[in-house]
């Protein structure tokens, strides 16, 4: 959900950003974001990376599957997190 987000964020990032004076696109958003050794391009590897920290992060017990808790937890927690931020807002 997080990786769908995220490139939602960057679709619509460069839209927003047309507007300013030096216009970002869409493919330098996803380069800031994606290309960690910034090297102008995006690996498989580099691609992959935010999705296999998002795994570890829902793999609560560490045996290298997401169960249906583990993901319904991981879900309920990013629920909370984001009602928070709102409050604080
Ligand atoms: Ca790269």
């Amino acid at each position: 959900m997080k990786i769908a987000v995220t490139i939602l964020a960057l679709l619509l990032a460069g839209n927003t950003l047309a507007e300013t004076p030096e216009p970002i696109t869409a493919g330098d958003a996803f380069m800031h974001h994606y290309d960690s050794d910034k090297d102008g391009k995006i690996s498989l590897e580099e691609f992959q990376a935010p999705a296999a920290r998002q795994f570890e992060q829902m793999d609560a017990d560490a045996d290298g599957s997401i169960s249906a808790e583990e993901a319904t937890a991981f879900v309920e927690k990013l629920r909370s997190e984001m009602q928070e931020t709102g409050k604080s807002q």
